[in-house]
């Protein structure tokens, strides 16, 4: 009988803006521990999302959508996406079956330059007619040599344990980096602050959701009250966007505030009380400085 080794490795998910990648990996961990939304650009740095299986630790990282970059936010975010093409065991590439094939040569030029097997994955099949399917697999087989094209919904599930069990016999022999129990590397002060972004970008519009940095400042546990106690600060670039986000007569922070709070609180199973404070940091997004104050560095 040949024993079977225990295999580990870093897989990750990469693609335009707004393809699903957060969603999926979402789903691949049975946690959000990414957030996601309608607009592009909701991811800002590399998350990883860890799977635990009997035989094998697969090590999945979100990814910023890779997009023409202007400014030094935007060059930050396509930067993670780059590094994490380079150093990983294999890469998937997410594209959206509702859309016209992606010829753009931006992405094939980027995979050019590993050597790992990298997997088409087309998002979103729950919106197209099954037909349109086969012929969207054929012109994007043109465009590269995939180890495979793998359908998938990350939305409702469909196709996702297929994708899934083919990753670990690509991974190479290796140790269980992280405990069984432990879900992804980033700390739960982030998620918190990515709550509350994610609830500003479902409210807000034009330009306001990309100027906003999220900042826990107070994270304060009270097992005998059972409850957490949270301040965060949302910076903005410009007064008119504080404006925006306090709202008349402060609404639409106080909307912000519960919906976050209701999340928060799913994930941290207790009560959350949660402060949250408007400052303006004028043109945050164009000084490296205070980009790096707020995460992205
Ligand atoms: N119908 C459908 N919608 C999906 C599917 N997967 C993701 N979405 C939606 O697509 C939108 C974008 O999803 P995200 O997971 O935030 O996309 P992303 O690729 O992480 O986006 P960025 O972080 O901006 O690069 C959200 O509204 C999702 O609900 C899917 O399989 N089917
Ligand atoms: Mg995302």
């Amino acid at each position: 009988m040949t024993e079977s080794k225990f295999r580990s490795g870093f897989v990750a998910i990469i693609g335009r803006p707004n393809v699903g990648k957060s969603t999926l990996l979402n789903h691949i961990v049975g946690q959000k521990i990414a957030i996601t939304s309608p607009k592009p650009q909701t991811t800002r740095n590399r998350i990883l999302g860890i799977q635990n299986l009997d035989h094998a630790q697969v090590l999945y990282v979100d990814t910023p959508g890779i997009h023409e970059a202007r400014s030094p936010l935007n060059r930050y975010m396509v930067d993670q996406a780059r590094a994490a093409c380079l150093d990983v065991d294999v890469v998937l590439w997410l594209v959206e079956a509702d859309r016209p094939v992606d010829t753009d040569p931006m992405i094939p030029r980027l995979l050019e330059k590993g050597d790992r097997p990298v997997l088409l994955v087309i998002n979103k099949i729950d919106t197209i007619p099954r037909d349109r399917l086969l012929p969207m697999i054929d012109a994007y087989s043109k465009i590269c040599p995939f180890a495979s094209i793998i359908p998938i919904s990350a939305l409702k599930g469909d196709g996702v344990d297929r994708l899934m069990d083919a990753i670990p016999a690509l991974l190479p022999e290796g140790p269980r980096y992280y405990p069984e129990d432990q879900l992804t590397d980033v700390p739960e002060r982030f998620i918190v602050a990515e709550m509350i972004r994610e609830q500003i970008l479902m409210r807000t519009r034009d330009e306001v959701p990309y100027g906003v940095a999220v900042l826990v400042e107070r994270f304060q546990d009270n097992p005998a009250k059972n409850m957490v106690g949270i301040s965060a600060v949302v910076n903005v670039e410009r007064d008119s966007q504080k404006g925006i986000l306090v709202g008349k007569g402060g609404i639409m922070i106080r909307q912000i505030g519960q919906s976050a709070r209701k999340e928060i609180e799913r994930m941290l199973g207790v009560k959350v009380h949660l402060e949250l404070f408007v400052r303006v940091q004028k043109n945050w997004t164009m000084s490296g400085r205070m980009m790096k104050e707020f995460g992205y560095e």
